[in-house]
């Protein structure tokens, strides 16, 4: 584990609380659309063309290429469901991340949904997630992982999670100069044929630090691939939600030059 940097806990919940999550999980989501649609929102283009949009504190992000709408991620999800904020303490997360951050006591950072919806959700490419909180927490981001709890079988067919083990040891990894958020890694710099895809049961949870270079294919399937993604951090800090988005502190982190087929900072 710390040299590949992930874990699987295969069936760490049973299928009585994955059916108690999946259902806490749709309340949320109908709750923050129907909100969406009733109330104002304040939307945001991504550089790439994503559209976000945020409503009492949750931000939808959309599938950028669904006939009709569909939600592709929506963040914060904290304070939203009793079942949902019971993982924040539950020592079957807590226990496993402060090992992997290596602290006493682990607190939350931020709370997601992923939906990857039949047939309509979208890849995730190859990116870390230590850059997008690096411009919000700055060097406390190194001390920030996930736990994905997956509510659906994950499959190579519906874009289970796939990840590049050991890559969180080399650091900030090379950014994409050709991606317009400047948040996605080069792949360029992913060795692809290192690469582990997570096949795993509904009630599975997959741990990894921010560092970690992970991509997910699109779903394909008839059912949807809907996963929690609970970001845990030593205890005490403030949570993202407390935090500002500041794209100007991408420049302290490498960015990609190639010449003469060499990668290098
Ligand atoms: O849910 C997935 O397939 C990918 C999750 C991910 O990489 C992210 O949300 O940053």
């Amino acid at each position: 584990m710390i040299m590949s940097g992930y874990e699987v806990l295969t069936r760490l919940f049973t299928a009585t609380e994955v059916a108690r999550l999946r259902d806490a999980v749709e309340r949320v989501h109908a709750d923050v659309v129907a909100a969406a649609e009733a109330g104002e929102t304040r939307v945001t283009v991504w550089p790439d063309g994503h559209r976000l949009e945020e409503i009492g504190g949750t931000t939808i992000h959309w599938e950028p290429d669904a006939p009709g709408k569909a939600v592709r991620s929506l963040s914060p999800v904290s304070g939203m469901s009793p079942v949902l904020d019971a993982l924040w303490t539950d020592e079957r997360l807590t226990g496993p991340m402060a090992a992997l951050l290596g602290v006493a006591e682990v607190g939350p950072f931020v709370a997601k949904l992923n939906f990857k919806r039949a047939g309509v959700g979208s890849e995730f490419a190859w990116h870390q997630d230590f850059p997008f909180w690096y411009c919000c927490a700055g060097d406390a981001a190194y001390d920030v992982a996930t736990a994905i709890v997956m509510l659906d079988d994950n499959t190579v067919g519906n874009g289970a999670m796939t990840l590049i083990p050991g890559s969180h040891l080399a650091g900030p990894a090379p950014r994409d100069p050709a991606d317009p958020t400047g948040l996605l890694v080069d792949p360029r710099a992913v060795d692809e044929t290192a690469a582990v895809t997570v096949e795993a049961p509904a009630g599975s949870v997959l741990m990894f630090p921010g560092l970690m270079v992970h991509r997910s294919a699109p779903n394909r399937t008839a059912t949807d691939r809907r996963s929690l993604l609970f970001c845990f951090q030593p205890a005490g800090r403030p949570e993202l939600s407390a935090l500002t988005y500041d794209a100007d502190r991408l420049a302290d982190l490498p960015s990609a030059q190639i010449s003469a087929g060499r990668l290098h900072d």
